[in-house]
Parts: structure tokens; sequence; C-alpha cells
């Protein structure tokens, strides 16, 4: 396989990745490609919302409801009875655009890098969708804890997030908290709720640390799958959408799915 050299990791990127946990690129994306991808998103929400599924495949999960469609989940948003989409994962089967962002060099280049093999394959993808004023908060957590039990190679796992709209602490950007992956999994909330274990207890990183990954639309931000993370409620009149790949060697099988999804030159 080629590779493109200008499009790989650059030595300040790798000592911010090891260091901090993460690292932004600006302006990855054009506007146009971005219209394209916010039209995409929207057909794989409306899409995810009205999969077929069976009546058990609609639940709630500490309050929360959740359904199972067209082999995705799919989280609604927090406020009783709202039917709007908060999640799918994954989306990228409910769209040829997406199925070919996932081999995009821009994404795949600086990936190859970081997962350390040329040979790379998508484990998840996540449509996080925070409409305007109604967008609820993520708490923190870390997102390998999801993962572990049914990975062997969590380690290896790198997310990338793109942001579809302008992202800022006002519409409820992604919030990193630096240096937080060096410790590896973190204590959980045990006992605060089924899900309560998911999501990182507070004493064991300084919430002061914390940055707010701003970025125009179009932003790739990488982050290590130990990296504590979380965002604020949108309160904005502006949309906050975004997605997020995480990529594995190649050769393993997708999270949620029993198939390989190889990246492909
Ligand atoms: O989209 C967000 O604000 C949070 C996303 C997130 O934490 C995740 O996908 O793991």
């Amino acid at each position: 396989m080629s590779r493109r050299p200008e499009l790989r990791l650059s030595a300040a990127e790798r000592k911010a990745y090891q260091e901090e946990g993460f690292f932004l690129r600006h302006g990855v994306f054009d506007a146009v490609e971005l219209d394209d991808l916010r039209a995409a998103a929207e057909r794989a929400a409306a899409a995810a919302s009205v999969a077929g599924r069976a009546p058990d495949d609609d639940y709630r999960i500490d309050g929360n409801r959740y359904l199972e469609a067209g082999g995705s989940t799919v989280q609604l948003e927090h406020r009783d009875g709202s039917t709007t989409v908060r999640v799918v994962e994954p989306f990228h089967h409910f769209d040829p655009r997406f199925d070919l962002l996932l081999d995009d060099p821009r994404i795949a280049e600086p990936m190859r890098d970081l997962v350390g093999s040329d040979l790379i394959a998508l484990f998840t993808d996540k449509l996080n969708l925070k409409r305007p004023r109604e967008g609820s908060a993520f708490r923190w957590h870390q997102d390998s804890p999801y993962w572990v039990f049914d990975c062997g190679h969590v380690e290896t796992l790198v997310n990338v997030m793109l942001l579809l709209d302008d992202a800022s602490p006002e519409n409820g950007c992604l919030h990193v908290v630096r240096g937080s992956h060096r410790r590896g999994i973190l204590p959980g909330l045990e006992g605060q709720g089924a899900l309560g274990a998911l999501f990182t207890d507070p004493r064991f990183f300084d919430e002061d640390d914390a940055v707010a990954a701003e970025g125009r639309a179009g932003t790739l931000l990488f982050f290590h799958p130990h990296t504590v993370h979380g965002s604020k409620p949108n309160l904005s009149d502006l949309a906050r959408r975004a997605l997020v790949l995480t990529y594995q060697p190649a050769g393993h099988r997708t999270f949620k799915k029993d198939v390989v999804r190889d990246v492909r030159d």
C-alpha cells in the first residue's frame, strides 16, 4: 500500500497524543463536503429512527430510552417523551457517504500511525446529535470500560471525532481531560444506576485539567480510549452534530456486529 506522507502524524501530534491523550486537526473537511456529510447524517438519523424493530427492542435503562433498530442502538434524548435521536451506533451502514468516509485518507493516514499498523479496521462508529436547546450532556467517562469486556485489544483502539457543526462550550462541545489516559481504566460510579460503573468517578481525575475541544466544522479531534471526556448540554440555537469513528488493527470484528470492516486504499 502507498502511504500519504503529508497526512501522516507530525512529531508534535504524536507527542500530544502520548502526553495529553488527544490533539486537534483543524480545517480538514471543506464547506461542500460538510453540507454533504450533514445531509447524510440527517438521512442516517431518520433511517435509524424508523428501522424495523420488535416491541422488545424499545427499552429503558436508568430512565433513558433506547431502541435496537436496523442493527444499531439508538439513544433518544433524555427529556420525558422525547423521540429526538441523540446517538446512533453504528450508523455508517445507513448511508453510502459514511461508508466512503471510513476509508478517507485524511482520517485513515493519521489513524495508521496512532493504531501502530499500516492495516487498520473500523471498531465502531457513533453519530452524536446535539439538537439546539435540546441536546443533553454526556457525563464524564472513558470509552475503554464500555469495550474492555468484548475486546481483548482495547489499548490499540483510537477515536476520531469529526465536527459537522462549529463546536464551542455554548453548543456543548466535547471536553477532554488532559493526561487522564495515562492512568488506564479509572474507577466508575459503582452503584449509581445500572450504567454508573461506566461513568468515571471524578475523585480520580482533576476536572481543572479539562479543556474544551473547540473547533469549526470540519475539524478532527483524535483521542485515546482511556481519555476522560464529556460534554455539557446544548443551550444554544446552534446544532452540534458530530461523528466518532474508532479504529483498530485490521482483521478484527466490529464492536456491535460480527463483521470485519478493514480500511480500503
Ligand atoms: O458527543 C458528545 O458530546 C460526547 C460523545 C462521547 O462522549 C462519546 O461518543 O463517547
